[in-house]
């Protein structure tokens, strides 16, 4: 997940979307900042430091599942399937899944066009006969995927729970809408973490060695280099916490203290212990992967775990 454009501490045009997130993410009660934003150069460095943390067992978790089951996605999809990826690039994931089905043509799809332009050139060199066709698109939206795959039915692959950082009502839209992009005949493979005891899911994003903790905080440091802040983030904790009506994972950015500072020349002020809502992370226990799937449009035909079950792939077809 490495974004090559900004550098660190380089000022840079701040995207607008991300000022009117922002500002309207600090007006809000509870104040809450869409979890897109973490993964500028450095928090997409951080977030590959999370992959490899003692604590954090999703990516190498799905990633030994993926390598397991793969022969077997291969022999229910079939080959020859167009494989269409939603938000490009995880390194070690694609080329396994790439490898095994042999699939016609290889479609990334991103909103990053410059990292999709380079994660497509490094793949397009470890598979020199696969045809890839970077998508550059919000994938939460309904697109029109290139006329060159039109007729060849199409596998979808979504890893790494991404879609838990949805809530409910926006994966089921999502679904639905990956549902009408794929087309007649497809079949999706989705990553989705499950639902384990409170420790270990909160010690995965909140690990010994503080990565996740300044992750979260780089949130802040983002909002002070690009859109003019004067953050104290010393007077901000990471906070990981258990919502269990909810059944998620939520990271939130803590007051320490009574604090005020600017952003884009307006004033905020928060009280000591008052929180900024970062990040969602649902977890699904096999029934309600299943149920959301379904709500989606997507019918499960298998599903497959670790030997301890912390994290399940799904395989559905439109
Ligand atoms: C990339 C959304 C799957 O929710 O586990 C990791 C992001 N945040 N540690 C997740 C994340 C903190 C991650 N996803």
């Amino acid at each position: 997940m490495l974004k090559p454009e900004i550098e660190d501490g380089e000022q840079t045009l701040a995207d607008p979307q991300f000022r009117a997130d922002v500002l309207a993410g600090l007006e809000r009660r509870p104040r809450a900042i869409p979890a897109r934003w973490f993964y500028d150069r450095r928090g997409s460095e951080l977030f590959e430091d999370i992959t490899n943390l003692r604590e954090y067992y999703p990516t190498r978790t799905e990633t030994a599942i993926l390598e397991r089951i793969c022969p077997e996605v291969a022999e229910i999809a079939g080959r020859g399937r167009a494989v269409v990826e939603f938000g490009s690039g995880s390194s070690t994931k694609t080329p396994l899944l790439l490898r095994c089905t042999a699939p016609s043509a290889y479609v990334p799809i991103d909103i990053s066009g410059d990292f999709l332009r380079e994660s497509s050139r490094v793949l397009s060199q470890a598979f020199p006969d696969l045809l890839v066709l970077p998508f550059e698109a919000d994938f939460m939206r309904p697109l029109a995927l290139p006329h060159t795959v039109a007729d060849v039915p199409k596998l979808g692959f979504f890893p790494g729970s991404t879609i838990g950082n949805m809530i409910p009502l926006m994966a089921v839209d999502l679904l639905r809408t990956m549902r009408a992009s794929l087309g007649e005949g497809a079949m999706l493979l989705v990553g989705m973490d499950r639902i384990k005891d409170e420790a270990t899911l909160v010690a995965a994003y909140d690990d010994e060695d503080g990565v996740t903790a300044a992750f979260n905080l780089n949130l802040l440091e983002r909002i002070n280099r690009e859109l003019g802040g004067t953050i104290p983030v010393d007077a901000f904790r990471h906070e990981a916490r258990w919502n269990d009506d909810r059944a998620r994972i939520e990271m939130h950015l803590v007051a320490i203290r009574a604090v005020d500072f600017v952003v884009d020349a307006r004033p905020f002020d928060l009280a000591a212990g008052e929180s900024i809502h970062t990040e969602n992370s649902h977890k699904y226990g096999s029934r309600d992967a299943r149920i959301l799937l379904r709500s989606g449009g997507w019918t499960p035909i298998h599903e497959w775990t670790d030997p301890d079950g912390l994290f399940a792939l799904y395989l559905a077809e439109a």
